[in-house]
């Protein structure tokens, strides 16, 4: 057996500091959280739709798993994440109701049952400019508001997030009100790209990322994505929404298309941080969405944003 000199020890110790530095150095937060993320089961029959594919990189399940925006269950990134027990999601039940022929209350189970699951690749920028590549699990919004079959008047549909009691951030000041609301007009709402979502990577959604179905409209910023979705209320008006009334409005507009020419009151909106790298990328209008465009003919993007 060698002989441990003071001299072996000590170079190895500055072996092990130099190592323990180069460790901490790669690991983001998302990287520490990583071992306590757990996945949840496998869904079903998903088929990949080739049409909403990407050859950009994926961001990694844990990545996407513990770097949230999810405010009811705390306002810190890692929070969510931390406090994903205090979402309980079953039983669960959805309501649609309001301007349709057919109002239902449907069981989570059911709508599981009731829709062909695709996996559908779309990049979410949230409006703090950093984003994401994260494939979907989930089916057109447009199929599920027409098994409701909407009336004429239908022209809006507003998402009523859930509050549960056990969730961190609903008792305190978050600094919004909950439930948490968004909304879409009724063409956004059935554009083809409007999904919603029940999983990632092929499995169910974690809880932190809304659990267990939540929009995913790619075109926008990523707060009119409400999650843990309890209530589908179709209706003539504008909706009011959580973020389009925070500071009085001035802050976030209802419509919150992804656009670089709109800065943000407090930031610039010109260019993003894909979470994983360093440098930021161009911003593209409408998240690189562009085929939704023609939704927004002759409307000024600079005063409805
Ligand atoms: N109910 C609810 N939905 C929400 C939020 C929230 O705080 N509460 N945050 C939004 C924001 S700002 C973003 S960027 C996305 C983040 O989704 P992710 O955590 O799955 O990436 O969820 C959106 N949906
Ligand atoms: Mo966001």
């Amino acid at each position: 057996m060698d002989r441990i000199t003071p001299k072996a020890l000590f170079l190895r110790r500055r072996e092990l500091l130099k190592l323990g530095a180069g460790v901490t150095l790669l690991t983001s937060a998302a990287a520490r959280a990583r071992a306590a993320i757990p996945h949840g089961p496998q869904l079903p029959g998903v088929k990949p739709n080739p049409k909403y594919s990407t050859d950009e990189k994926k961001t990694p399940f844990d990545d996407i798993a513990s770097y949230n925006n999810f405010y009811e269950l705390g306002t810190d990134k890692s929070d969510p994440s931390a406090n994903a027990d205090k979402l309980q999601t079953r039983p669960w039940q959805v309501v649609v109701d309001g301007e349709v022929k057919k109002p239902r209350t449907w069981k989570i189970e059911e709508i599981l049952h009731s829709f062909p699951l695709e996996e559908r690749v779309y990049r979410l920028r949230c409006v703090e400019a950093w984003s994401m590549v994260i494939p979907w699990n989930g089916f057109p919004l447009a199929d599920f508001l027409a098994r409701h079959e909407p009336t004429s008047r239908a022209r809006y549909v507003a998402f009523t997030s859930a509050v549960q009691p056990q969730m961190p951030g609903v008792r305190g000041f978050a600094g919004i009100p909950f439930p948490y609301l968004e909304g879409l007009r009724i063409d956004e709402a059935t554009h083809p790209l409007a999904l919603l979502a029940v999983g990632i990577y092929g499995e169910q959604l974690p809880n932190q990322d809304g659990a267990p179905i939540r929009l995913v409209v790619p075109w926008k910023y990523g707060f009119k994505s409400g999650k843990s979705l309890v209530r589908i209320h179709l209706q003539e008006t504008q909706p009011p929404t959580t973020w389009s009334q925070y500071a009085g409005g001035s802050e976030y507009g209802f419509y919150a298309n992804v656009n670089p020419e709109v800065d943000h009151p407090r930031w610039s909106q010109a260019r993003e941080r894909r979470i994983g790298e360093f440098l930021k990328r161009k911003t593209l209008m409408f998240n690189g969405y562009e085929e939704v465009a023609p939704l927004y003919a002759g409307m000024d993007l600079r005063k409805f944003f």
